[in-house]
């Protein structure tokens, strides 16, 4: 009995000794059921997905389905506590899910940076403002890769199918174009700042640059057709 407990003490302690903070975003790529450590990748900007096999999974991936504003919840679960098994996340997009283009994405709910336990926190996410989720075989989907405080992390699959088939409408029709400018100049200012922050934050992404422009023409769709079909172009133009 002495034995056992000391046996299952040294086991844990070994344990705790390999536990380099582990925490996974679910529902994960290429994860199906309840995720487990090893399912936990190390993101990195080569590897934005880890070790997972983004084609081969991207189909079979529960996907989450990304309001019609771009934003989106996901849930974070960490496997040991402190800053190893950070539940604070930053958040990178791919449009194509590829695996190949990600930009910067806001976390505009978080979670902690060094929880004292082992649970699950709520995140959200906001996509970009121009966004356009054109992966998978249905042609909506996005990657978001999280990576903890702690470096871990993984993908997730985000539908876009709101946002998508307004985009969509909106590069083939003109009056579904300015039905979306004036909803866009509606929302103003706070959808702008998200874009500063992101532009700062994607710094050594290449198309940074592109995504301010974008985001200028976006605004400016809003004074006139033309602007809408000059913002339309350059959509299609990016796809
Ligand atoms: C995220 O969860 C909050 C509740 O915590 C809810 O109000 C919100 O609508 C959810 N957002 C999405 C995109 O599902
Ligand atoms: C308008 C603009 O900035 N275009 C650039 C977008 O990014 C590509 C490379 O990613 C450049 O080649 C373009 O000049």
């Amino acid at each position: 009995m002495l034995f056992n407990l000391i046996s299952a003490s040294v086991l844990v302690f070994g344990l705790a000794l390999q536990a380099q903070g582990h925490a996974i975003i679910s529902p994960a790529l290429g994860v199906t059921g309840t995720p487990v450590r090893n399912d936990v990748q190390q993101p990195s900007s080569a590897k934005e997905c880890g070790n997972v096999n983004i084609a081969s999974t991207l189909g079979s991936t529960t996907p989450i389905v990304a309001n019609a504003d771009g934003s989106f919840n996901a849930t974070i679960q960490n496997f040991n506590a402190g800053k190893d098994g950070s539940r604070q996340v930053k958040a990178v997009v791919d449009g194509t899910a590829t695996g190949k283009s990600f930009v910067a994405a806001t976390v505009t709910k978080n979670g902690d940076l060094a929880p004292t336990n082992v649970g699950t926190q709520q995140l959200t996410v906001q996509l970009p403002a121009n966004t356009k989720c054109t992966g998978g075989s249905s042609k909506d989907s996005c990657l978001v890769s999280f990576t903890t405080a702690g470096g871990f992390g993984n993908c997730v699959v985000v539908q876009q199918k709101a946002a998508g088939a307004t985009a969509t409408k909106a590069a083939s029709s003109a009056s579904a174009a300015s039905a979306s400018a004036s909803a866009a100049a509606g929302k103003g200012k706070g959808e702008n700042d998200g874009h500063s922050a992101n532009n700062a934050a994607a710094g050594h992404k290449s198309s940074s640059d592109n995504t301010s422009t974008c985001n200028q023409k976006r605004d400016e769709r809003a004074v006139g057709t033309r602007a809408a079909r000059t913002y339309r172009e350059m959509e299609e133009a990016a796809m």
